[in-house]
């Protein structure tokens, strides 16, 4: 059995989730990532019939069944998580219709998944209906997002507009543009269940003063998807109470379309 903390997707985990905490995106306990990973993967460092503990979930994945997933801890800090992954992390395989997780790995303390496990959870199934590639949910607080909530209008079209004109990568990136859901209480299946119907139709939901999802097919395409919505609210943030004398038009927007092969969302451009 070879050492799971060698394993390139634990590294890639614990590299994302210490660059996300060096970003200012993941104050405290803030932020949690949930990667899907291949039995095959996962058989190469663990004991796949050694259960250390069944954790419940609280809600039903049969989309989910028997798949393995790499998560951040509830209460944990990300800024942590290089120092002591198996306290921090977990590695939990999804049984009886997703309503129970067996850790196989992590959770060292007696902890357990994030707080936004059901989030995560309903997130993947409704990405892996898109697209079968999708591997990463990743949630996080970035402060420019978080401000745009409060002084821009949540109306998605408007909202996704808005990121795309500020800068010219910005629909090339994320063409299907942002979801917003209005406050919610997070933590529950309610929100999970609200965050996974948004991610049907974008890979970035916001959820307004809170923070942002992100999903994406594996960890680097994922961060730099929130990197570059991020970036955006901040050039937002910057101009967005002054004069605004120049812009990038629609009619420049259909030429980033045909030059990098991407299609903004239906009925975002006019
Ligand atoms: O617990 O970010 O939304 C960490 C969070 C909850
Ligand atoms: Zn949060």
């Amino acid at each position: 059995m070879k050492d799971i903390l060698t394993a390139p997707w634990m590294v890639e985990m614990i590299r994302t989730a210490t660059n996300m905490y060096a970003h200012g995106w993941d104050e405290r306990n803030g932020g949690n990532i949930s990667l899907l990973l291949d039995e095959a993967d996962v058989a190469e460092y663990l004991d796949l019939n050694n259960v250390l503990r069944t954790i419940p979930t609280g809600f039903e994945a049969p989309a989910l069944e028997g798949k393995y997933f790499l998560v951040t801890g509830t209460g944990k800090y990300f800024k942590n998580v290089q120092y002591a992954p198996e306290v921090n992390l977990g590695l939990v395989r999804l049984t009886d219709n997703g309503m129970k997780a067996e850790l196989l790995w992590g959770y060292e303390d007696g902890g357990k998944f994030t707080s936004e496990f059901p989030a995560h959870m309903m997130s993947h199934v409704a990405r892996l209906t898109v697209d079968p590639a999708n591997r990463v949910v990743m949630h996080c607080h970035p402060a420019n997002l978080l401000a745009m909530t409060y002084v821009h209008t949540l109306d998605e079209r408007a909202f996704t507009r808005t990121l795309w004109q500020m800068c010219t990568e910005c629909i090339v990136v994320f063409p299907d543009g942002v979801n917003v859901l209005p406050w919610m209480l997070c933590g529950t299946n309610e929100i999970g269940a609200a965050t996974a119907e948004k991610m049907e139709t974008a890979r970035l939901v916001i959820w307004a003063q809170h923070g942002i999802y992100g999903a994406g097919k594996d960890l680097d395409e994922t961060f730099g998807l929130i990197e570059t919505a991020e970036k955006a609210a901040e050039i937002y943030m910057k101009i967005a109470h002054l004069p605004r004398v120049n812009t990038i038009t629609d009619e420049q927007m259909h030429l980033l379309e045909q030059r990098f092969g991407v299609k903004g969302r239906d009925g975002y451009l006019d």
